[in-house]
């Protein structure tokens, strides 16, 4: 996949590329559909650094123009992150936007796939998409676990986000044969809560066994993605029971407006925004930069 798509590269993504550097792949919707200005480009920018602290590239990946491009200069970034008419792509519209030349964010699913082409091992973000609760009747579930069942790529995450059902979340991941590890923790976290109360079906304590896993799965080739879900800190976490009261007010918002496919993961994150006076956006920023950290040390550690 990928070897006939041309890819547009950063200078210092370019530079590690042919160097072997370790480099971290970050994905762009949650900064133009995810956080609102100015939050959106400071985040992105600190978590970029936060990558280069770490010993690892960062490689942001956005359509700009119908370009893929992996590793964004700086001003690119600003320009992105500003930008009105940005298309939230995912599987089914990354190859639409090029062929279109529009703008265009990358989800987790459009971010493995270019990170993939581009041979990027290692792509940290905040929080997946997953299976949304009445999917039973809704069919919602995010093109996300499909690519992680796929793409070889490893994505360090707080897990699905909490208003996801968690629980069918982990069965379709299981379904698609994609490990998920908890990372020093025994339960998943539950994005902006440490702790979901539902048993992960792995436990690594150390940046090193993940490394390892990820090169031993390689070794089947084309096998599919990992998941690791890596609890916010403690002091920036929202504990699950406060957090359950806004997201069933924000469910039953995007119920009663009738926010359905692509628009239900924005919409309720602005909602939750709103309703935690900000709060949920603090912590979802914690987590983006505790997840880049651990992704930094994953891809260090892997062999070139
Ligand atoms: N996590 C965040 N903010 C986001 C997203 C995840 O903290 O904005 C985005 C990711 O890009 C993820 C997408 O892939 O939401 C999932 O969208 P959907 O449920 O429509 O597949
Ligand atoms: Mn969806």
């Amino acid at each position: 996949m990928g070897n006939n798509i041309k890819i547009h590269h950063s200078k210092e993504v370019a530079e590690a590329l042919s160097n072997g550097a370790p480099i971290v792949a970050l994905e762009s919707t949650i900064i133009t559909h995810g956080m609102p200005y100015p939050q959106n480009v400071e985040t992105a920018r600190e978590v970029e650094q936060i990558i280069r602290d770490g010993g690892a590239v960062p490689a942001t990946i956005a359509v700009l123009n119908g370009d893929l491009h992996v590793g964004l200069e700086d001003s690119t970034l600003v320009e992105l992150a500003n930008a009105k008419d940005v298309m939230k792509c995912s599987r089914a519209d990354l190859s639409f936007a090029m062929a279109l030349g529009k703008n265009g964010s990358t989800t987790v699913a459009a971010t493995m796939m270019a990170a993939h082409a581009a041979g990027i091992r290692v792509f940290a973000t905040g929080g997946i998409g997953g299976v949304h609760k009445g999917a039973e009747t809704s069919f919602d579930i995010s093109a996300d676990l499909e690519e992680l069942s796929r793409t070889p790529v490893c994505v360090v995450s707080a897990n699905a986000k909490a208003l996801l059902d968690i629980p069918k979340t982990l069965e379709v991941l299981e379904t698609r044969g994609v490990p998920v590890i908890g990372f020093g923790c025994d339960n998943v976290p539950a994005f902006w809560s440490r702790d979901s109360k539902i048993k992960a079906p792995y436990r690594l304590d150390e940046a090193s066994d993940v490394s390892k896993l990820i090169e031993f799965r390689e070794r089947f080739g084309d096998h599919g993605g990992i998941l690791v879900t890596n609890p916010v800190p403690l002091e920036d976490e929202i504990p699950a029971d406060e957090m359950q009261v806004f997201i069933d007010a924000s469910l039953k918002a995007a119920e009663e407006q009738n926010i359905t496919g692509k628009a239900v993961t924005p919409f309720i994150l602005q909602d939750i925004f709103e309703r935690t006076n900000g709060r949920s956006l603090a912590t979802n920023i914690a987590l983006v930069k505790n997840n880049a950290k651990l992704a930094a040390k994953i891809a260090a550690g892997l062999s070139a």
